[in-house]
């Protein structure tokens, strides 16, 4: 039921990921399906941020690129006194060097699930420390709760999810699949890939599954949630 792909990403561009994702790591929360937000709860202890989806990354750098003056080659030093300084330039580079590498790694899991990369949420990195864990829970959401409605509205349920750990753990902070004894351990670049509803469209609650406790080092995975639709 839950596909293991060793090798789905090499571990320069795993790195690459964390840093882009380390300064900008927040407490993660849980979703509360009785007002369909967020909220803080010990159910879940770790930090987290999401990366823009790619095809979103591609407008918002156009616009950059758009905001940047440089006058042509021999302008005079009156009109090239108009350029964008440095800094901005060198800004609109790193936001290019982002975009590549989101967009590489979307289409990689376009092509290795068969689902269009637009159907996807943005890539959710996740940090643990010793100690972090998520407590037994589904990625889909219930549509018999009230809650759930407005987030089933931007693109209907999540039909899979397509997770990547992205580095070695020393000790623990395994996923585990209680219903199906199934436990994955953490290894630079192993990708796992399951479905959360069945063949006849119904939730499939053989995805429960749980972050177990960090008891040594550190634990780094992404994880993007695939929609049934466009995700808006
Ligand atoms: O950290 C893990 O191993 C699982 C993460 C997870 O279950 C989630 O983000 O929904």
């Amino acid at each position: 039921m839950v596909e293991v792909i060793d090798g789905f990403m090499d571990a320069a561009t795993c790195e690459a990921l964390v840093e882009l994702a380390r300064p900008r790591l927040a407490k993660s929360k849980v979703w509360d399906i009785a007002t369909g937000s967020e909220k803080e709860d010990d159910y879940r202890v770790s930090e987290q941020m999401f990366f823009g989806r790619s095809d979103h990354l591609t407008s918002a750098l156009i616009a950059l690129e758009m905001s940047v003056r440089e006058a042509p080659p021999g302008a005079s030093p009156e009109v090239k006194a108009y350029d964008s300084p440095p800094g901005v330039k060198a800004e609109v580079e790193r936001f290019r060097r982002e975009r590549d590498l989101i967009r590489s790694i979307e289409e990689a899991i376009e092509s290795t699930t068969g689902i269009r990369l637009n159907h996807g949420e943005g890539i959710q990195v996740l940090h643990y420390n010793p100690g972090g864990y998520y407590k037994p829970h589904y990625d889909y959401f219930d549509p018999q709760f009230d809650g759930n409605k407005a987030v089933l509205g931007r693109g209907g349920q999540r039909k899979a999810t397509f997770m990547v750990y992205l580095n070695d753990v020393e000790e623990g902070g395994g996923t585990s699949f209680p219903q199906q004894n199934f436990l994955a351990v953490p290894k630079t670049g192993r990708a796992l890939f399951w479905k959360n509803v069945k063949e006849d469209g119904s939730l499939d609650p053989g995805t429960l599954h749980a972050a177990e406790p960090v008891v040594k080092g550190e634990k780094w995975i992404f994880t993007k949630w695939l929609r049934e639709r466009e995700f808006i």
